[in-house]
C-alpha cells in the first residue's frame, strides 16, 4: 500500500534519491524541535549547514550553479520534502526555504546573481528567504504596498514584509515591491537584497505554534543597486507566482510526509493498545478511521506527484493541478493527524508526543504559500477558463 516509489511518475534516479535520503534522515534526524526563538534559529542554521554538507540542498538549484540535476526537478524536491517531513518538521522547513528563498533567482536572475547566490545556497553557506506577504496583502498579492523607487542607478525600498520564514537568520531575501510600471499586479518587481543592507531591519520576530524562524521585515530608505532587480521591472508578480508554482507542490509533499508519520504512529498504537479485552485495531471504528487515513494519504500523494510530473515531464506550469495537490494534501494531512491523535487518547495531547508535535506542525501548511481558499480560487477560475474556451 505504501510503495509509492513504484509509481510511473518516478525514474530509478528518484527511487535511489528517496531511499538514500531516508537512510540519511533515519541516521541523522531525531525529531528536531525547539521551543525558544533563539534555540530554533540556531537549530535551523545548523540544519541548513548539515543539509548542505550532505548534498541535499543541491536539488534546490540547477547543475550549472552547483546543483545535482540539469534543472530543478519538482519530483526530487517533493521526495526530499516528503522524507524529511517524515522525520523532522524543522529539517523539512530548512530544506524548503533554501529552495523557495532562491527560486526567484533560479527563474528570473541574471548569470551574475545566480553565480553569487545559488552556488552558496546549494552548499548551505547562505540562508535564503522569500519576502512577498505584507500586513495588508497576504492572499491578495497584487495589492502589496511596499515600494521600490528608482533613483539613478539604484532602487530605494520602503515598507514592510511579514510572515517571512527565515526572517532574522537569512543572509538574503527575495523581496517583491511596487515599482509602479502599471497598477496592480503589473507594477511589481522582485529584488535580491542582502540581509545586512542598511535600511533593512527585523521589526519583529513572530512566535508560532510550531516554532521556526519567522519575522516582520522593515525597509526604511533601503537603497540597492539596480543590478539587484530580479528579471524585468514590472514582472515581479509573475515571478512570484512562477516560484510558488514549483514550491506549492513541495508543500503538498511535506504534508504527505507528516501524514505518513502520523499513520505509522496510529498503526503502532492500534496494534498495541489493549482495551475491552482486545486491541484498539480490533474495533471496526478504528479500522474505518485507518481506512480513511490510508486512502487520504494515497490520494494526496497521487495528486502531488501528478503535479510534479506534469511540470517535469510535460514542461507546463500546471498551476491548477499544483493548487489541487496543495489543497488536498494539506487538508487531508490535518485530518489524518487529528485522527491519529484521537487514537492516542489523553496521551495524544501531551507535549512532546510525536502526534502532538505533528498536530501543531501541519496547521501552517494550510495557510502559507497560498491558503486553501486561494487554491480553490485558482482551481475554480481555471475550470471556468477551460469551459469558456470550449475544453470543458
Ligand atoms: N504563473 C505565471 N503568471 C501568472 C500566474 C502563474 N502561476 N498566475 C497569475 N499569473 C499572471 C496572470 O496571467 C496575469 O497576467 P496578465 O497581467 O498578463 O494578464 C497576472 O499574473 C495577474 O493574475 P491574476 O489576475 O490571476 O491575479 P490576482 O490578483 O487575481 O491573484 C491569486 C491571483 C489570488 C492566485 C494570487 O494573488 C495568489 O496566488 N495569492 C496567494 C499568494 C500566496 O501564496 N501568498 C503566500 C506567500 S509565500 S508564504
Amino acid at each position: 500500500m505504501n510503495d509509492s516509489l513504484s509509481w510511473p511518475f518516478f525514474n530509478d534516479g528518484h527511487r535511489t534519491l528517496a531511499r538514500d535520503l531516508d537512510a540519511w534522515a533515519a541516521d541523522q534526524l531525531h525529531e528536531e524541535g525547539a521551543e525558544g526563538a533563539e534555540d530554533v534559529e540556531q537549530l535551523c542554521r545548523s540544519l541548513v549547514a548539515r543539509l548542505g554538507e550532505a548534498g541535499w540542498l543541491r536539488y534546490c538549484v540547477a547543475k550549472e550553479y552547483g546543483g545535482a540535476l540539469d534543472a530543478i526537478d519538482v519530483r526530487s524536491l517533493c521526495l526530499l520534502r516528503e522524507n524529511l517531513a517524515k522525520r523532522s518538521g524543522l529539517a523539512d522547513f530548512a530544506f524548503a526555504m533554501q529552495g523557495l528563498g532562491s527560486g526567484a533567482i533560479s527563474i528570473g536572475g541574471t548569470v551574475e546573481q545566480k553565480r553569487k547566490y545559488l552556488t552558496q545556497v546549494a552548499a548551505g553557506k547562505l540562508i535564503a528567504a522569500f519576502a512577498l506577504s505584507e500586513p495588508d496583502a497576504g492572499s491578495d498579492v497584487g495589492a502589496l504596498a511596499a515600494t521600490a523607487r528608482r533613483d539613478g542607478d539604484d532602487y530605494v525600498l520602503d515598507g514592510e514584509k511579514t510572515w517571512i520564514s527565515n526572517g532574522g537568520i537569512a543572509d538574503f531575501y527575495c523581496v517583491f515591491a511596487r515599482t509602479g510600471e502599471a497598477p496592480g499586479s503589473r507594477g511589481i518587481s522582485g529584488f535580491v537584497i542582502d540581509a545586512d543592507t542598511p535600511g533593512l531591519s527585523i521589526a519583529e520576530k513572530i512566535p508560532v505554534i510550531a516554532p521556526h524562524p519567522l519575522a516582520t521585515l522593515r525597509f526604511d530608505n533601503c537603497r540597492v543597486p539596480a543590478a539587484n532587480l530580479l528579471g524585468k521591472a514590472g514582472s515581479g508578480f509573475k515571478l512570484a507566482m512562477q516560484t510558488l508554482d514549483i514550491f506549492r507542490t513541495s508543500v503538498a509533499a511535506a504534508s504527505v510526509g507528516f501524514a505518513r508519520h502520523a499513520m505509522a504512529a496510529a498503526l503502532e498504537r492500534a496494534v498495541s493498545r489493549k482495551m475491552f479485552g482486545q486491541t484498539l485495531g480490533d474495533f471496526q471504528l478504528t479500522q474505518a478511521a485507518l481506512a480513511d487515513m490510508a486512502t487520504g494519504i494515497d490520494a494526496s500523494a497521487l495528486l502531488t506527484y501528478r503535479a510534479a510530473w506534469m511540470r517535469d515531464c510535460l514542461g507546463v506550469p500546471a498551476t491548477a493541478e499544483v493548487a489541487m495537490a496543495k489543497m488536498v494534501a494539506t487538508e487531508t494531512a490535518q485530518q489524518v493527524i487529528d485522527r491519529a491523535l484521537q487514537l492516542f487518547g489523553g496521551l495524544g495531547v501531551k507535549s512532546g508526543m510525536p502526534v502532538e508535535r505533528l498536530y501543531r506542525e501541519i496547521r501552517a501548511l494550510r495557510i502559507y504559500e497560498g491558503a486553501t481558499e486561494v487554491q480553490k480560487l485558482i482551481i475554480g477560475r481555471q475550470a471556468i477558463k477551460e469551459f469558456s474556451a470550449g475544453a470543458g
